[in-house]
């Protein structure tokens, strides 16, 4: 069996995807860039900096703001994040996700979270699964978003594990290439991801026995 299986934050275990994508189109809407959809699935799993300089790119303004003033944006559209994770509780929790972290620990596999958003430990603690991470990777830390592996590799050394030992679970593009490139397996959530080891249309499909055989498959 895996020793490990790390979670992305938004979009595995919460939909925070939907409150980036509101702060964000409010954001750009200002400064008459449209932000849709499709757009917003190309920030999953990418810094707020990084973020931003793709919403700009996209709106043709990359030149247009000073670093002060982008400092500024991202800081007002993280304003209106914050206040918008007021309504997460733990019924905010994804199906399938509770019950899979209960029997992990059961399993003696260990538990951590891979998420590169700096509201992490608040958005963890809102949903109230503090104590079921034994190990949250520092977003803080990491110099580069997904899909570098950084985030991945941070949270497998804090758990004190190997990558090859690891499934990751991630629903976003940048997300899955970043745990392919951390050498662990991935499972992808979601009907378009590309590269995936294994992909499940959604977090409701996830449990124990699930996961095992994937490993074995793989390892076979
Ligand atoms: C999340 C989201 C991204 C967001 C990033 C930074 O990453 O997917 O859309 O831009 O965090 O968030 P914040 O502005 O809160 O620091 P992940 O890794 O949980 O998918
Ligand atoms: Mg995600």
């Amino acid at each position: 069996k895996p020793q490990a299986v790390i979670f992305d934050l938004d979009g595995v275990v919460t939909d925070t995807a939907h409150l980036h994508f509101l702060a964000w189109q409010s954001i750009a809407a200002e400064l008459d860039i449209t932000v849709d959809e499709q757009i917003n699935e190309q920030l999953k799993g990418i810094s707020r900096m990084d973020s931003l300089a793709r919403i700009l790119r996209i709106g043709g303004a990359e030149q247009r703001y000073s670093e002060q003033e982008k400092n500024r944006l991202a800081e007002r559209k993280n304003a209106l994040y914050v206040a918008s994770l007021q309504q997460l509780s733990p019924a905010s929790v994804l199906p399938g996700i509770a019950a899979l972290l209960e029997e992990l620990h059961r399993q003696d596999v260990r538990v951590g979270l891979a998420s590169v958003s700096l509201n992490a430990p608040r958005i963890i603690k809102a949903l109230g699964l503090v104590e079921q991470f034994d190990f949250c990777a520092d977003a803080g830390q990491i110099k580069h978003s997904k899909p570098d592996p950084e985030i991945f590799i941070a949270a497998c050394a804090g758990l004190g594990v190997s990558p090859a030992n690891c499934i990751g679970i991630e629903d976003a593009q940048a997300g899955v290439e970043a745990i392919n490139a951390s050498g662990m397996l991935s499972l992808g959530i979601g009907e378009q991801l590309k590269h995936a080891d294994l992909l499940l249309p959604t977090t409701a499909q996830l449990n124990w026995p699930l996961l095992q055989t994937f490993w074995l498959n793989q390892h076979s």
